[in-house]
């Protein structure tokens, strides 16, 4: 391969409707969870920054489109907004529909291919009061969205997903307190993951029938789970942490199917998960076309608490690897071989599906400090972090695995999911204070490997 990569591979950033658009409650746009939770609890809230302007996508797309241009994307990934697009589940927000095909367009003219997401987090909050995933009605409501979806800029758009990171609004609202409804229950997090899951098929069942041309997926945060040791008991605990945090979305959506294990832990747990035998076989017959990967960190675990652990701590418990590396801002470990494994996980376990890098990045804190003498973010750190992922990742692809695109999390610096604008991960810089942009040093790196198609010569 020569450091080169396919022919039409895609480069590009991804980034969400709620993290980058702003005018959170203006044009019409409905309260989602976010909104909701900001005006509750405001103090919850990195600096107290809610998710109202954000980075001001919805009025400055136009020149952030140019400049997707000049630093080489061929491809750009956001989301659409369902509380912005269908305030009240069933009338259609002219405003928003002016908005996306708006920006569509702009990107196609521009050649820059729109990868569409359906869901990144973002649950009205008319649904979220309804018991959000956990009802059965919210799967009828999301299907019904996604049908509108498509029919309104299916001749725009002909790559979709239909979730970013299924698993992690369980994980942290389920599990933890960092989504809503922030609690701890296994019972309810089953639920909501499946009901979440039926979304997703009925979604693509959706698409197919209507006959709408393209492709459709879904993009899963994948974890490689590594044992502390060899002993049977930290293997075993990596079975588990890899079965409820990537093969519970990942078997089902590529495969068609649950794993076996997955019946084996509802068992241990005394769940019962109100599936129909008929949404079985839709599980099976609606598998995706096309796999998005978001990869930040492995997860490292240990033998469980048997018998005297509390929840999912019986099954494994988190371990620090003494010789990681961390990102201290973020406290995530980066460990860039995790991709390589990713992709001959997936060569020699899923089908070798075609699939992409749909995240990949550092964020990090203060990056003033960064700053040069004209104004530009020097972040080396990021650019070494691209690049070694890169190389593991081609590795990978060298050996066979089907990987036709790398993303980095984000383009312009955005807002997070309770950390706000703490850690920056754009390849653009935002003044908060003004929303004024300014691209950093990686930018122009990202620009010579997309524009070049490969990267600079080194092993
Ligand atoms: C992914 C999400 C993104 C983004 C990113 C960085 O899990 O898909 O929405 O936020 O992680 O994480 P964070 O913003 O929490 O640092």
């Amino acid at each position: 391969m020569n450091n080169r990569f396919p022919e039409g591979f895609l480069w590009g950033a991804a980034a969400s409707g709620p993290q980058l658009e702003g005018a959170g409650s203006k044009h019409g746009k409905g309260k989602t969870v976010w909104d909701y939770w900001f005006e509750a609890d405001p103090g919850k809230f990195y600096q107290q920054i809610g998710p109202e302007t954000t980075s001001n996508f919805y009025n400055q797309y136009k020149e952030d489109i140019l400049s997707m241009n000049e630093i080489g994307f061929n491809s750009f990934r956001t989301s659409i907004s369902w509380a912005r697009l269908l305030p009240d589940g069933t009338t259609i927000n002219p405003e928003a529909v002016t908005f996306y095909r708006e920006v569509f367009s702009r990107l196609r003219d521009h050649g820059v291919k729109s990868i569409v997401n359906l869901y990144h987090f973002d649950m009205p909050y008319r649904l979220h009061l309804k018991g959000g995933w956990e009802n059965r009605e919210t799967v009828e409501e999301f299907t019904h969205y996604a049908k509108i979806a498509f029919e309104t800029f299916g001749d725009l758009v002909n790559t979709w997903t239909t979730f970013n990171e299924p698993i992690v609004p369980v994980e942290m609202g389920y599990l933890n307190d960092k989504h809503l409804p922030g609690v701890y229950d296994l019972k309810r997090a089953a639920h909501a993951a499946y009901f979440t899951l039926l979304a997703h098929v009925k979604a693509i069942s959706v698409f197919r029938e209507s006959g709408h041309c393209g492709e459709i997926g879904i993009i899963l945060n994948l974890t490689p789970s590594y044992p502390r040791s060899d002993f049977p008991e930290d293997k075993e605990a990596a079975k588990w942490a890899d079965l409820l945090f990537n093969r519970s979305f990942l078997d089902p959506v590529v495969l068609g199917r649950y794993p076996l294990e997955m019946a084996e832990f509802l068992e241990l747990e005394a769940i019962d998960v109100p599936y129909k035998n008929t949404e079985l076989d839709l599980i099976k017959d609606n598998t995706i076309d096309f796999l998005g990967v978001n990869y930040y960190q492995p997860r490292r675990v240990q033998a469980g608490d048997k018998g005297i652990g509390v929840g999912l701590d019986k099954y494994f418990k988190p371990y620090q690897w003494p010789e990681a590396k961390i990102n201290p801002y973020r406290g995530w470990e980066i460990y860039e071989k995790g991709l390589y494994e990713i992709s001959l996980n997936i060569r020699d376990n899923y089908r070798n599906i075609p699939w992409y890098v749909a995240e990949n990045g550092i964020g990090v804190e203060g990056e003033e400090a960064f700053l040069d003498e004209e104004g530009e973010v020097q972040d080396d750190y990021r650019i070494t972090f691209m690049e070694d992922h890169l190389r593991w990742l081609q590795k990978g692809m060298v050996e066979g695995s089907n990987c036709f695109g790398y993303h980095v999390w984000t383009f312009i610096d955005n807002w997070s999911w309770l950390n706000e604008y703490k850690n920056r991960y754009g390849l653009i810089r935002l003044d908060l204070k003004t929303q004024t942009r300014r691209k950093k040093k990686s930018a122009y790196w990202f620009k010579q490997v997309a524009v070049k198609n490969r990267l600079p010569e080194k092993w």
